[in-house]
């Protein structure tokens, strides 16, 4: 059975051009509540630690570099089937090839800013969130 809660990054990219308030505007339009959120930056551990599965890719330390190079929004949203619907929202991880009307489509420059994250997994929205927020902190 799919899960009610995801978790959510306004990375840092979409937060230095502005995004904030329209992407937040686009999840509550499609349906989300948000039961968490924050704005926050991550250290360099932070990002490690969080993409520790992306550790041996190429790309790694491109990612943690921007990851931490300014303060992103970090939020827990709930929905019914929440992780899938929220991955249809943001669209493909490179906005070239992410759906019209997705919000990578309309506000990530390039694969690696690409303005937000989605959970994959509700094991990985359990994680994640709590990577974030403490439990009293989640609504
Ligand atoms: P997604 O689940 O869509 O966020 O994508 P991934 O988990 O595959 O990748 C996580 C992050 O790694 C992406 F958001 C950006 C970065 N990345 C790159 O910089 N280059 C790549 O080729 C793939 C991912």
């Amino acid at each position: 059975m799919s899960g009610k809660r995801t978790f959510t990054m306004i990375k840092p990219d979409a937060v230095e051009n502005g995004h904030i308030g329209a992407i937040l505007e686009q999840i509550a339009t499609a349906g989300f509540r948000i039961v968490a959120m924050k704005l926050t930056q991550m250290t360099k551990n932070d990002a490690e630690q969080f993409y520790a599965i992306h550790k041996e890719r190429p790309f790694f330390g491109e990612l943690v570099e921007f990851m931490t190079r300014g303060p992103i929004v970090a939020a827990v949203l709930e929905k019914e089937n929440a992780v899938e619907d929220f991955r249809t929202l943001i669209g493909a991880t490179n906005p070239a090839e992410a759906a019209e009307g997705t919000i990578r489509k309309k506000y990530a420059t390039s694969i690696g800013e690409n303005a937000v994250h989605g959970s994959d997994s509700d094991e990985n929205a359990e994680i994640e969130a709590a990577f974030h927020f403490a439990g009293r902190e989640q609504f």
